[in-house]
């Protein structure tokens, strides 16, 4: 993309409705526009953003064997009432009538919906194992929208729904959640901390919150910082072998991590002082085995191998897609701006041209526009005659990782400069060597 061509309305000021720091980065870097509290539009750069983080989630879910579809937003109230959750969800959900005089909802998740299309086609245990996810705008009328498109009205979910014929493996399904959601949040360069929760209006035994330790997050938690050493790396997981996976869960909850709603205090202070540690996080994922809560309320029932009719084992598992930008930012970010991980980076590197207009710079940006997009990398080129100063300050606000910076100086020495936006430092280079590195740095993350 040419930034010339570009819609990329940056803001000069600090916005003074921005409380926290992932919100003002994201209105100055124009990737969003609040059109009512809590209700956003997704400006061209946040909308990017918000399309390589669902394609990860995308790509996750598909690698644990979960099968996409889509359920609409608007749903028939009349589902809901055969769970019991029409009255008891409360002022958080959105009530619409339609012309008929229909009482319709905007899905705040969707646990009826997919049991309503499981019980109409499926009827025996052969059909299972079926784990069925989606990517859907939901809405909660949540009494504090704030914080930007942390706590939205409107937001976007990844919502799963496992469907096992006995608890063992609905307990696998949830294990596998949990890998398949680690993987994730490492891929968009996050450490995402697994937590024993409370299962609020969804309900069930089992529940594990995913946490990113910020100042700034909403939840209050208690761990053993050694938790935040686990990583997954490249291991390969093998889906459908239950010790595996379910080794990969102990490794990750063993060491003590909770929020406060299920704190334990005489628990927590078995931890080493040195280890012991309360912060803030942000919730970017929650999954929950709530058993047969659903399926016995609307008659999701299917044929065991004994010819038995039994209620389904279900359990459904969430990530905050839209929510995950503001956790991001706020854990890669530096004064200057943001500070985007190679995984979900809008543009993969900015091409900054000190002197538009000069033959020697334009030409040498222009080959390097295409050679990195002949390498299959998305370049930004700012190709408007603005100061270099201010060409600096944008690529910084809106965070590529990466920057080649293109001058008829450098050009007489055959050489351009490759900088790394989150330590800095800069290294000179043929423009050749400068897209053959960026072309090796992104292999490592598609
Ligand atoms: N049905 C279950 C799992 S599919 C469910 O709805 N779980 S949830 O309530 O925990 O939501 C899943 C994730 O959505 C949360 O972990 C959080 O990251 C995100 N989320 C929830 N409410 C909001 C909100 N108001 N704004 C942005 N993200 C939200």
């Amino acid at each position: 993309m040419r930034l010339s061509r570009y819609f990329l309305p940056v803001l000069k000021e600090n916005p003074s409705e921005a409380q926290i720091v992932s919100h003002r980065l994201m209105l100055r870097a124009g990737m969003i526009r609040q059109q009512a509290a809590g209700i956003y539009s997704w400006l061209p750069l946040g909308y990017k953003v918000l399309k390589r983080i669902e394609q990860i989630v995308h790509e996750e879910q598909e690698r644990a064997g979960h099968i996409p579809l889509l359920m609409p937003t608007l749903q028939p109230a009349d589902l809901w009432r055969e769970s019991g959750r029409y009255d008891a969800y409360g002022a958080e959900m959105l009530r619409i009538k339609d012309r008929h005089d229909r009482d319709m909802l905007y899905g705040p998740t969707n646990e009826e919906m997919i049991t309503d299309i499981f019980r109409s086609h499926v009827g025996s245990y052969k059909e299972l194992p079926l784990t069925l996810y989606h990517i859907q705008w939901k809405f909660r009328d949540e009494v504090r929208p704030r914080f930007g498109v942390m706590r939205g009205r409107e937001f976007l979910m990844k919502d799963g729904y496992n469907f096992d014929i006995d608890k063992p493996s609905a307990i696998h399904a949830y294990n596998r959640h949990m890998v398949s959601y680690l993987r994730t949040y490492e891929r968009m360069g996050l450490t995402a901390i697994p937590m024993r929760a409370d299962s609020g209006p969804i309900g069930g035994d089992d529940t594990h919150e995913f946490l990113v330790l910020a100042q700034t997050g909403e939840s209050e938690v208690f761990y053993d910082d050694r938790v935040t050493q686990l990583t997954l790396g490249d291991r390969e997981v093998d889906y459908d072998n239950w010790d595996e996976v379910a080794g990969v869960c102990k490794e990750f909850t063993t060491l003590y991590a909770r929020t406060d709603e299920t704190h334990d205090a005489a628990l927590f202070n078995e931890i080493p002082e040195e280890h012991r540690k309360v912060g803030r996080g942000i919730e970017v994922g929650q999954i929950f085995f709530f058993g047969t809560k659903y399926s016995e309320s609307m008659g999701a029932v299917v044929v065991n191998d004994k010819g038995e009719r039994v209620p389904v084992q279900m359990g459904s598992h969430g990530i905050g897609v839209s929510r995950l930008l503001g956790a991001i930012i706020e854990a890669s970010h530096d004064d200057k701006g943001i500070i985007w991980p190679e995984g979900v980076t809008p543009f993969d590197a900015g091409i900054v041209n000190l002197k538009q207009g000069d033959a020697a710079a334009d030409s040498a940006c222009e080959s390097l526009y295409k050679a990195l997009q002949a390498k299959g990398l998305d370049p930004l080129y700012d190709d408007r005659s603005e100061r270099a100063g201010a060409k600096f300050a944008t690529m910084d606000l809106i965070g590529l990782p990466w920057r080649v910076t293109v001058g008829p100086r450098g050009l007489e020495k055959g050489v351009v400069e490759l900088t790394s936006r989150r330590t800095g430092e800069s290294v000179e280079m043929s423009p050749e060597a400068a897209v053959e590195k960026l072309a090796e740095i992104y292999a490592a993350h598609k």
